[in-house]
């Protein structure tokens, strides 16, 4: 037999032994979960939508060559190289031999996080490349059974996140470069799966839901966690009807868990707006970009890099600044969304250095000034040429990223101003006028804060702009 073939044999006969919970991996009695009320879904989104702040983590074998193949460097995102150097599959999977965490740290790994302020972390279950970091019964290409590292870190992980007080949450490819089914020929390239990307054997696209089914299954079970976030839907052979049959599915196994929109097919681009019949899921999720005026009545989540890679990849040092990140997740909150911000660790288990870096300075910044982003709600301005607002019950929040020369110029508001302060200082005043066309507001000659200083205004109630 050949390895393939073994291969095909090994998910088949897994297929086979998950048959008999076909009726439980389907959700066609019980609530509806396509059409929950509104009340209902509020009360499920509450923390999430309080949250503002995520870590992504991408970690798979994709971080042992690290962005290079024989030789070969790339521009192009490090947990595409099976892609794009074109790597035949057999040879991809060699990397498992070499992925050896021993630096792994569950409690590091999640105090890094805790201390950025982070209030969710969302970790690679599988990637495109089609490899399980976690312990997978259906699969021997996981962590356990094909690295020398023998272990499970993802069950530390999440056990360290609950202690913690991290929301433990998993991301999860629909696409599968390593799954037979989507072993398919594609001209001028290895016969190697995922070549033709959007292509499945249409007899094996059952058995293939039905090993996705079951992984997420396991990693509901096993891990608890509480967001699903779906990607590598846009596929061919992936249609609405299975988006919305994966969504009940998953809401069957966990009522309250989050699933992104990627598990169907309303994504448009990489903006993450949903439209049309086959939108389904709970948040949309622009990639690499912050819509310029949000996404407003939708709950949505931007998904950023630090550098220009999610995976690891040893020679990318495009790093942004910690200012930069800082002001993203201002600017994010400010139009009503979370941030979610990537860290790829490498096949060791380590953080790398100039992202933990930035993740001290994002604490750093958010441990004093946290009230104005947690659980804050959009700007009730439309722009602000000095910087962002947020606003919380009474409160609106000034976000001054260039400090004026003397007066802050704010735009008129319905509500009286009843006081002005520095969120850090909140017993001390600062002087203002309000005029039925502007507010002005005496400032100190210097920026406390040249990333972001906020200045609390307190109103007669809820903000509302001119
Ligand atoms: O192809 C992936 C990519 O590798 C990465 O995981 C990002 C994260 O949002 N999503 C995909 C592209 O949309």
């Amino acid at each position: 037999m050949t390895k393939s073939n073994g291969l095909l044999k090994k998910f088949l006969l897994a297929a086979a032994i998950a048959a008999p919970l076909a009726p439980a991996l389907s959700a066609q009695s019980g609530p509806d979960y396509l059409n929950e009320r509104k009340e209902a879904r509020d009360q499920r989104m509450r923390w999430w939508r309080e949250a503002r702040f995520g870590l992504f983590v991408h970690w798979g074998l994709y971080a042992v060559p690290a962005g290079e193949y024989k030789g070969q460097r790339s521009n192009r995102i490090g947990e595409w190289i099976q892609d794009w150097a074109n790597i035949p599959r057999e040879d991809y999977a060699q990397f498992a031999k070499q992925f050896n965490p021993i630096k792994f740290n569950a409690a590091e790994w999640v105090r890094i996080a805790k201390d950025a302020g982070v209030k969710y972390l969302v970790i690679t279950s599988k990637h495109h490349d089609g490899f399980s970091i976690f312990d997978s019964k259906i699969s021997s290409y996981d962590i356990v059974d094909s690295t020398p590292y023998k272990k499970d870190p993802i069950a530390d992980l999440s056990r360290e996140c609950k202690k913690q007080g991290i929301r433990f949450c998993f991301y999860h490819s629909i696409m599968d470069w390593h799954h037979p089914s989507q072993y398919v020929d594609a001209p001028g390239r290895h016969r190697t799966a995922g070549k033709d990307k959007n292509k499945i054997l249409p007899d094996q696209k059952p058995i293939y839901i039905q090993y996705m089914k079951t992984q997420l299954r396991e990693l509901v079970t096993q891990y608890d966690p509480e967001v699903l976030w779906f990607d590598g839907e846009w596929v061919d052979w992936w249609t609405g009807e299975d988006g919305r049959d994966l969504y009940a599915y998953v809401r069957s196994l966990k009522p309250s868990i989050i699933v992104n929109n990627r598990v169907g097919k309303g994504r448009q681009g990489m903006r993450g707006l949903d439209k049309g019949p086959d939108a389904v899921g709970d948040f949309g999720t622009p990639e690499q970009e912050i819509p310029p005026t949000g996404l407003p009545g939708v709950d949505w989540e931007s998904c950023m890099t630090m550098n220009d890679t999610w995976g690891y990849k040893s020679y990318d040092n495009n790093w942004k600044s910690s200012e930069a990140l800082i002001r993203n997740l201002i600017d994010i909150a400010s139009k009503g969304g979370n941030y979610l911000l990537n860290v790829g660790p490498t096949a060791e288990g380590v953080i790398p250095e100039p992202s933990v870096t930035r993740l001290q300075a994002m604490g750093r910044w958010i441990r004093t000034n946290g009230e104005s982003i947690y659980a804050a709600g959009a700007s009730p301005f439309k722009a602000l040429e000095w910087g962002r607002a947020t606003q919380k019950g009474n409160r609106l929040y000034l976000h001054v990223f260039r400090w004026p020369e003397s007066e802050l110029t704010v735009p008129p508001l319905e509500n009286k101003v009843r006081r002005a302060c520095l969120l850090t200082e909140p017993g001390g005043k600062l002087q203002f006028e309000q005029k039925a066309d502007t507010i002005s507001i005496r400032l100190p000659k210097t920026a406390p804060d040249p990333i972001a200083t906020v200045v609390t205004l307190e109103l007669d109630g809820p903000p509302r702009a001119k």
